[in-house]
């Protein structure tokens, strides 16, 4: 792809390639070889870390990858790796920057220099996933630096300039760069870069730390308590860092330019020379802007257009000079403030104009482009118009309103999608019974009688076909008598089945974001417990709550559940296994057995698929004592229906758990068809043994070797693309090593069935 560009002058060499913004800031990670990265998936950023493991498989650099539990612990991993002395790089968006969000004053506070890329997209709920700026401008308060890279070209060299900035002595802060969600992180374009990454290393020099916490003959505290009046102190110095970095940022712009060719004002003013109207707005959609500037332009009117390259610290002198003359101005804000009558930048801008003599700009703010919509010419174009108005009349008639929202009709009741489920037909099926030794017995197993069961999921979702995810939740439902309340975590199960205005739940569904669902139903389970107790509900109103949740909802929402399992929250967890984060382009989840390679843990010649074992959720659970915990698997349905019973009966005393394995061709690279041998070879291999536990005593409930059906783990993996590499000698010691953990964990789980005790 790359074509050299021969320069003129003595620069050093550079070339042309066609990359995405996410793309682009991996190559300059890459040149930068950073010594380690701190991530944890989501989109629109996710393609970065996916980018720099598909590299490091190839061997293009020496960055440690290290996945995260979540975006907390991904920003603890960064912290935690910058106090020991190195460059660290992280990349997040939204709600992940959100979950990391405590982490960024224990950054900067600290004075530990990292470069974190935000690709912007709108904070949940609801839930999109498309670009606006109301991540980003809520870390602007957090002590960063933030640098607005406004084109894919900037991605690049504001990934180069932000090391030096974060880690001028005269500085030491940690450096945000911010970019448009899917408008610059997915669009490919020509963008120029360094041939020798040394030239890029050699404008960085090393890391020179201040002080680390691995010189033990140099011990040091770090963060260590403190009240007042030290504190005001600290604060003190933090914020005259900040105040020293714009004109550290001036510097490193101006070397920067030199060595590449390219300039970064802090202020990029568009046509400003003799405006009297302006539109100030950032990042992508100033590009479009710049064509309505022009088209005004040409018709006689007096319009430009400000941009900034850096919004924290606010260039302030830069934009009072430029607003000397502007008697109209319409400041853009791809977010809301809720409550100040005014985006972020709005307020910024208004609060810029304070107390400057001989300034009679005139503001106006607009929210416009939230949740990725379009930002076309002709917006720009009317928002230039209604920045002319004001300058012609002196008078702001609106000063804070949204851009293109639309108020809706008037009265429209959305027409309901299903009737609901009644209690009758949801009942009937299936009981319980206790036998003569006390155990409990699941009668009404009839599978043919089954099927009446109204299923609560309708057909028609957005799934795969193939996908394992429905079929385990609609055989595991039709366990399930009575009424039930669903929530779902963020994943596959949640994406595909609704999507405003659709739903596929006939029942009752809530959703919140992976982190957080089982605390979510925990709240929900209470309420209705306390609203019975008060008899504002029926006392005998019998409603069964289903937390579901993927495998990754169980990384980084591990704790919540475990938090309920705590608080005897009267609820079943399902987790459905697909091993790997699926919704998000599958990136490795901890669950993902060693050696197989997802979109972060590629396998390569210098990489090996994934370096760790898979996690047992199921004997983490069991280590929280609940009433009843179970496995199961679509290969054995009556198994599972069976268990989805009992499951509903120990809902009565505190929370159950399920893990289901759950089938994902897509991610698993192969035919929908297979679904059957493959999840049949992962049971007979003893990698997903069945079995469950009833108040402490594991049964397994389907022994593969003493029905003479168990086969080496080479059976299940050989079905599967993503694991195929796996039988080939290069891999051979990792394979004896994942047969070796799986036999290890079963020879374990058959002395706990036999051992009531264990
Ligand atoms: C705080 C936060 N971080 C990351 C994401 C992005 N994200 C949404 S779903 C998902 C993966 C879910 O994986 P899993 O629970 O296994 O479900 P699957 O997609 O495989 O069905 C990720 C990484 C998010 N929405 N919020
Ligand atoms: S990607 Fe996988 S888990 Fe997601 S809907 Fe498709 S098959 Fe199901
Ligand atoms: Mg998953």
């Amino acid at each position: 792809m790359a074509e050299t560009a021969k320069k003129a002058d003595a620069r050093p060499a550079q070339e042309v390639v066609v990359q995405s913004g996410n793309e682009i800031a991996a190559t300059a990670a890459k040149q930068i070889n950073y010594h380690i990265m701190g991530y944890y998936p989501i989109t629109p950023s996710t393609e970065i870390a996916e980018t720099l493991d598909a590299m490091k498989a190839e061997g293009e650099h020496d960055i440690r990858m290290i996945p995260g539990d979540g975006e907390h612990g991904a920003a603890g991993i960064c912290f935690g790796a910058t106090t020991a002395g190195g460059r660290v790089f992280n990349a997040t968006s939204a709600n992940g920057l959100l979950f990391a969000f405590e982490q960024l004053p224990v950054q900067s506070g600290t004075r530990f220099p990292m470069v974190f890329n935000i690709v912007t997209r709108s904070v949940s709920g609801p839930l999109d996933i498309r670009g606006d700026h109301s991540d980003i401008m809520l870390a602007m308060n957090t002590g960063w630096i933030i640098l607005m890279a406004s084109d894919v070209q900037a991605v690049y060299d504001m990934n180069l300039i932000a090391p030096r900035i974060g880690e001028d002595m005269a500085v030491r802060l940690p450096v945000m760069v911010a970019f448009d969600g899917f408008f610059t992180s997915h669009q490919k374009r020509r963008v120029e870069i360094f041939s020798d990454p040394q030239v890029v290393r050699d404008f960085l020099g090393p890391f020179v730390p201040t002080v680390t916490s691995v010189d033990p003959r140099l011990p040091v505290t770090i963060g260590p308590y403190m009240n007042d009046p030290d504190l005001i102190n600290n604060k003190k110095q933090q914020a005259d860092a900040m105040v020293r970095a714009d004109a550290v940022i001036k510097r490193v712009f101006a070397e920067y330019a030199k060595l590449s060719g390219r300039e970064f004002p802090v202020v990029e003013l568009y046509r400003m020379e003799d405006a009297e109207a302006a539109l100030f707005i950032l990042n992508s959609a100033a590009e479009t802007a710049k064509e309505a500037v022009d088209s005004l332009r040409k018709r006689g009117k007096k319009v430009g257009l400000i941009r900034l390259n850096v919004i924290r610290p606010f260039p302030l002198k830069e934009i009072r000079e430029a607003l000397m003359k502007v008697k109209g101005l319409v400041v853009a804000d791809r977010q809301d403030n809720f409550g100040a009558y005014g985006g972020a930048m709005t307020i910024e801008v208004k609060a810029a104009l304070q107390g400057v003599k001989g300034n009679n700009t005139q503001v106006a703010g607009r929210i416009y482009g939230i949740g990725g919509k379009e930002f076309f010419v002709e917006d720009a174009e009317a928002m230039l118009k209604e920045a002319l108005e004001i300058a012609r009349t002196g008078e702001v008639k609106v000063p804070y309103d949204y851009f293109g929202a639309d108020p809706g009709e008037k009265g429209y009741v959305p027409p309901k999608a299903f009737d609901p489920i009644t209690e009758e037909q949801a009942k009937g099926l299936v009981r319980i019974e206790t036998t003569p030794e006390g155990k409990m017995d699941v009668k009404g197993l009839n599978m043919r009688a089954l099927t009446e069961r109204p299923k609560r999921l309708s057909p028609g979702h957005g799934a795969c076909p193939g996908c394992g995810i429905f079929v385990n939740l609609n055989t595991f439902l039709k366990g399930i008598e009575g009424f039930v309340t669903v929530l779902f975590h963020t994943g596959c199960g949640m994406v595909v089945t609704t999507g405003y205005p659709y739903t596929s739940h006939k029942i009752t569904y809530i959703h919140n974001l992976f982190q957080n669902g089982a605390a979510t139903l925990s709240g929900v389970v209470e309420m209705f417990e306390e609203r019975k107790k008060r008899g504002e509900i029926p006392k005998d109103e019998k409603i069964t709550f289903l937390m579901v949740t993927g495998d990754g909802g169980h990384d980084i929402g591990l704790g919540p559940s475990v938090g309920a399992a705590m608080r005897n929250s009267r609820m079943i967890v399902i987790e459905y296994d697909n091993q790997g984060y699926q919704n998000t382009g599958s990136q490795l989840s901890f669950t993902v057995p060693m050696g197989q390679s997802t979109s972060t843990s590629n396998y390569g010649p210098h990489q090996k698929g994934k370096a760790t074992h898979h996690k047992d959720t199921a004997q983490i659970f069991s280590a929280c004592h609940l009433p009843y915990l179970f496995t199961a698997a679509e290969s054995n349905p009556r198994d599972m229906i069976r268990k989805a019973a009992k499951a509903q009966k120990y809902a009565n005393e505190g929370m159950v758990f399920g893990k289901l394995i759950s089938m994902c061709p897509l991610a698993w690279r192969t035919e929908e068809r297979l679904s059957v041998p493959i999840i049949q070879a992962a049971v007979d291999s003893c990698f997903f043994p069945l079995y469950e536990v009833e108040h402490g005593i594991t049964t397994i409930n389907y022994d593969p070797e003493e029905k003479g059906k168990k086969v080496p783990v080479t059976e299940w993996i050989k079905q599967m693309g993503k694991t195929k590499h796996m039988l080939k000698p290069d891999c051979k010691g990792v394979l004896d090593a994942f047969q070796a953990e799986v036999d290890r964990r079963w020879l374990r789980l058959k002395e706990m069935h036999k051992n009531p005790l264990l």
